[in-house]
């Protein structure tokens, strides 16, 4: 079909057999959900290096270091940008986060193509993102089945009412709700409150996007969120491991 087409213009094509065959897609997965069930903190720190609302992010850390440096801070899981039009990342930062961290590793990617999600797992990923503003109900179920058949978490994001509808299924792991508006680029955090009440307990939530303190995760907590997705705040300084562990009592 034409969107695999697209995915596989990036690079060449492994075969799907192969990648099932890679070191990596034996590996026993962690799961980022249960992590931030037990957790008091909820971090679940990023690697971005740019982005179309911020451009230039930072280009100077390099992500084994940064892996690193989230761990050794106590974060819950990390997200790796792997999309490269937008943010300038990789399969390769992805592959090299888990190089340097045992922690759960979310790709964070457009994911449109079951190709996406057998690739995450032979790169090393824990968990993947689905977008409900870019799929059809059928495909979120269809991704969400097949990640949780490979034991990978699911992060499904919504940003409004509707998205979050046409979303819950019993296949996801966590609801994530992005303050920030993917078309005007406009974050807030009221957008995370707002959506508490209508997002079902038996779903870990998460809040995503212009988290820029503690103050902020202490706000949110009372809503029931218990994962907070920071990249910017992080990735802004010259040291994203120490930042975050700024964040962590
Ligand atoms: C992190 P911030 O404002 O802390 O850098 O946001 C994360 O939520 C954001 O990068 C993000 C994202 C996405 C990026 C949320 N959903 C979907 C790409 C695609």
């Amino acid at each position: 079909n034409d969107k695999r087409i697209e995915v596989n213009l990036r690079k060449q094509l492994i075969p799907i057999k192969q990648l099932e065959q890679s070191i990596l897609f034996e590996r026993e997965t962690v799961s980022l959900a249960k992590k931030l069930k037990n957790s008091t903190s909820g971090i679940i720190a990023e690697h971005k290096r740019r982005s179309p609302s911020k451009q230039v992010i930072n280009h100077d850390l390099n992500v084994f270091d940064v892996a690193k440096g989230y761990q050794d801070a106590g974060v819950c899981g990390m997200s790796v940008l792997t999309d490269g039009k937008y943010f300038g990342g990789s399969l390769d930062d992805l592959l090299t986060a888990r190089a340097s961290s045992n922690l759960p590793l979310l790709r964070k990617e457009f994911i449109i193509d079951i190709y996406q999600i057998i690739e995450a797992k032979a790169y090393g990923a824990d968990v993947i993102l689905l977008i409900a503003a870019i799929l059809t109900k059928e495909e979120i179920k269809t991704f969400s089945e097949l990640a949780k058949s490979l034991n990978m978490d699911v992060l499904l994001e919504v940003h409004n009412q509707t998205e979050l509808h046409k979303s819950i299924m019993p296949s996801l792991d966590m609801l994530g709700v992005n303050n920030r508006n993917l078309k005007t680029f406009e974050v807030s955090l009221e957008t995370s409150k707002q959506l508490s009440d209508l997002i079902p307990n038996d779903f870990v939530k998460v809040s995503e996007s212009g988290i820029s303190s503690i103050q902020a995760i202490k706000t949110l907590q009372p809503f029931g969120y218990k994962g907070f997705l920071i990249g910017e705040n992080f990735m802004k300084t010259n040291n994203a491991g120490e930042s975050a562990k700024q964040f962590i009592q």
